[in-house]
This record gives structure tokens, C-alpha cells and sequence, in this order.
């Protein structure tokens, strides 16, 4: 039976990445089915609070304002506008929120207090709410804990080298500053990359061993594929091969087995076959809802008769905890 372990070393999980591909996602799959009934799937809805005219490089992202991508810049919306979609996601099923904001960090001011409330409101809908905000303290991730946070999103996107070579204006320490000032307010942790901007193998097995280190294990990874948009410098990426986000999502699975991992941006387009393969080898969560922050993501019907098709049934609301899941954790 497989263990949680924080002492991964770089040759065992190089080891298991390159494991024969069907071999590989039958032993994901056994791990899944150890520590989660593979029938569940988590059900999460996203919403851009705030779009667009960010201050950072990121490489990928249409929302940096340093790149004429054409998104359109939209102040922080009202708490009434973001509770009316919030509502709507639960009616169809979601049973979580994530709101994200194109920030480079939080800063203690009035706009702040006002995801405070958006916070407490959406968790008074009985909703599991989640926000990606960029940097934060210890002191704004414990106000986000008592106005009833649930978890808090900071990717590391990609290995500590190859980061650099994507954003200028933040550094690798600096995410994992802010991810561990959200451990200590008792929130859980959303973090996981992006995949298909030009790294290689190395770069995403340092990717999930910098996760593995994490102790505890970050509750949910997200493995995103490169949405590429036009106008960012990774514009001409070429589409990521399906093999190499099962690869990915299997390992992920392995190494993570107490993780949701979810199978995140770069799911449009993806046929019904690609995606059973990824949630053959592992993934457990997804995001519906036509739009993820601001690019378009699949339509929601489709995604219910996937759900149907493939026997997957979306997850009541919480406590998520893999652990109440298990079937023999
Ligand atoms: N501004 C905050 C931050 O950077 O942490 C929160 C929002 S940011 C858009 C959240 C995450 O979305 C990024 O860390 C990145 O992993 C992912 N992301 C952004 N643009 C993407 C793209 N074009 N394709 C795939 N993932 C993307
Ligand atoms: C994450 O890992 N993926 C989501 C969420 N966390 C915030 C964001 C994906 C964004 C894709 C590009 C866009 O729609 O702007
Ligand atoms: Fe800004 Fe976040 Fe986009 Fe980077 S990923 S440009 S910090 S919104």
C-alpha cells in the first residue's frame, strides 16, 4: 500500500514518470483507488473578481498588462454580481468557488475587505470558496481563514530553473513564502503548474518533487495546460501531446495519492477519450463552467453528459479531506 512521503528523491519519481505508459496509469489507478473512491469527481467553478491590467510578466498569461492580449481590464466586481454566479454554479452543481483576481499580491485595503465579504458570502451559500489572489501574509491569509476561506491557490507552475525563464518579477521563493503563509492560517493549499510551455521532463519531475516536500501534501494540484494566447510571449507553444499530461497527471497521482489533482486549464478541445484517460489516471476534480478566468473552457452540459458517460459522480460539498474518502486510508 502506497504511503504519504515527503522524502521523494529526484531518481524515484524520474523512475516512476517513465514507467511504461499503460503500466504507468494501471498503478496510478490502484493508488487512486487506495486512498479515493474513483467514482468522485470535485466539481469547482472559477470566476475572474478582478481581470486583466496586472503588473507581473508571467509569461503565460493573458491578463498581465505588458502583453496586448485584447482581454479586458474589469475593476473588482460587485459582491451582488460575484453571489448571483455563485449561485447559478451551485444550481449547477458546483460545490466549489474559486475567485481570482489579477493581482501580483494583496494589499491591506478597502478592495481587500471587500473579498473579505465576498468570502463569507459565498461560504454562507454553502459553497467551498477557494481564492487566488497572488501574494499574501500570514496576517491577510488568517483574515481569509476567518471570513471562511477554505483554500487558497498559489501554483508554482514549473521547476525552479525553468521559472525564471517565464516571470521576471517574482521568484520561485517568493511563491513558496506565500504558500507557506497560508499553511500557518490553517488553510488548505491549491498548487500545481502549468505544463506544455516549453519545459522538459526534468523540469516537471522538480516540479512534483518541490510539491512532494510540502508537508503536509497540498490538498489540491491543479495540472493546467498552456492556454496559449495570442499576444503572450508563449503564444506559438505548441498544444501539449495528451501522453504527456497522462504521464504527468499518473505521476502526480503516485507521489500525491492524498491530493485531489485536478485537471485544470487546457481541458477544451480535449475529446471525452483524452480526458477518461486522464481521469483513468488519476485526476479527481475539475472546473466547469463555460469560462475559466478569461479564456473559454468546456460547455457545461457536455461535461455533465462526460460525467454521466463515464460512471464519474460529482462530489457532495465537504469536509474534502481525501482522508473521508478513503476507502482504506
Ligand atoms: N494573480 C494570481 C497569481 O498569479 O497567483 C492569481 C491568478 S493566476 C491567473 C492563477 C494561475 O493561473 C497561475 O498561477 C497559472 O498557473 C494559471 N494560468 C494563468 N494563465 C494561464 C494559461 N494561459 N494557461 C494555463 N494556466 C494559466
Ligand atoms: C489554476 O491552477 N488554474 C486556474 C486557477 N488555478 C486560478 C486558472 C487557469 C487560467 C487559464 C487562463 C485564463 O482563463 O485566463
Ligand atoms: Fe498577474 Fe497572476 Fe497573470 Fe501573473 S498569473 S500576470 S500575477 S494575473
Amino acid at each position: 500500500m502506497e504511503t504519504i512521503r515527503h522524502n521523494w528523491t529526484y531518481e524515484e519519481v524520474d523512475a516512476i514518470y517513465r514507467r511504461p505508459l499503460l503500466q504507468l496509469v494501471y498503478d496510478a489507478a490502484t493508488v487512486h483507488r487506495e486512498f479515493f473512491n474513483p467514482e468522485d469527481v470535485q466539481v469547482s467553478h472559477l470566476i475572474s473578481i478582478k481581470t486583466g491590467g496586472c503588473s507581473e510578466d508571467c509569461g503565460y498569461c493573458p491578463q498581465s498588462a505588458r502583453y496586448p492580449t485584447g482581454v479586458k481590464r474589469q475593476g473588482l466586481m460587485e459582491l451582488e454580481d460575484v453571489l448571483s454566479i455563485a449561485r447559478e454554479a451551485k444550481s449547477k452543481g458546483a460545490t466549489r468557488l474559486c475567485m481570482g483576481a489579477a493581482w501580483r499580491e494583496v494589499k491591506d485595503n478597502g478592495q481587500f475587505d471587500q473579498v473579505l465579504a465576498m468570502v463569507s458570502a459565498v461560504n454562507l451559500e454553502g459553497l467551498e470558496v477557494c481564492c487566488t489572489l497572488g501574494m499574501l501574509t500570514e496576517d491577510q491569509a488568517r483574515k481569509l481563514k476567518e471570513a471562511g476561506l477554505y483554500a487558497y491557490n498559489h501554483n508554482i507552475d514549473t521547476s525552479e530553473d525553468y521559472y525564471k525563464k517565464i516571470i521576471s518579477t517574482r521568484t520561485y521563493e517568493d511563491r513558496l513564502r506565500t504558500l507557506a503563509n497560508v499553511r500557518k492560517a490553517d488553510l488548505t493549499v491549491c498548487c500545481g503548474g502549468i505544463l506544455g510551455m516549453g519545459e522538459d521532463d526534468e523540469d516537471r519531475i522538480k516540479m512534483l518533487l518541490t510539491l512532494s516536500h510540502l508537508n503536509p501534501h497540498p490538498e489540491s494540484v491543479p495540472i493546467n495546460t498552456l492556454v496559449a494566447v495570442e499576444g503572450t510571449p508563449l503564444a506559438q507553444q505548441q498544444e501539449l501531446a495528451i501522453w504527456d499530461l497522462v504521464r504527468m497527471i499518473a505521476t502526480t497521482r503516485i507521489v500525491l495519492p492524498r491530493s485531489y489533482v485536478r485537471l485544470s486549464a487546457g481541458r477544451v478541445g480535449r475529446s471525452i477519450q483524452d480526458q477518461a484517460l486522464c481521469f483513468m489516471a488519476g485526476a479527481n476534480s475539475v472546473f466547469v463552467g463555460e469560462k475559466l478566468l478569461t479564456t473559454p473552457n468546456n460547455d457545461t452540459d457536455e461535461d455533465w453528459k462526460m460525467f454521466s458517460l463515464l460512471g464519474l459522480k460529482p462530489q457532495e460539498k465537504g469536509p474534502l479531506h481525501a482522508e473521508t474518502h478513503a476507502i482504506h486510508a
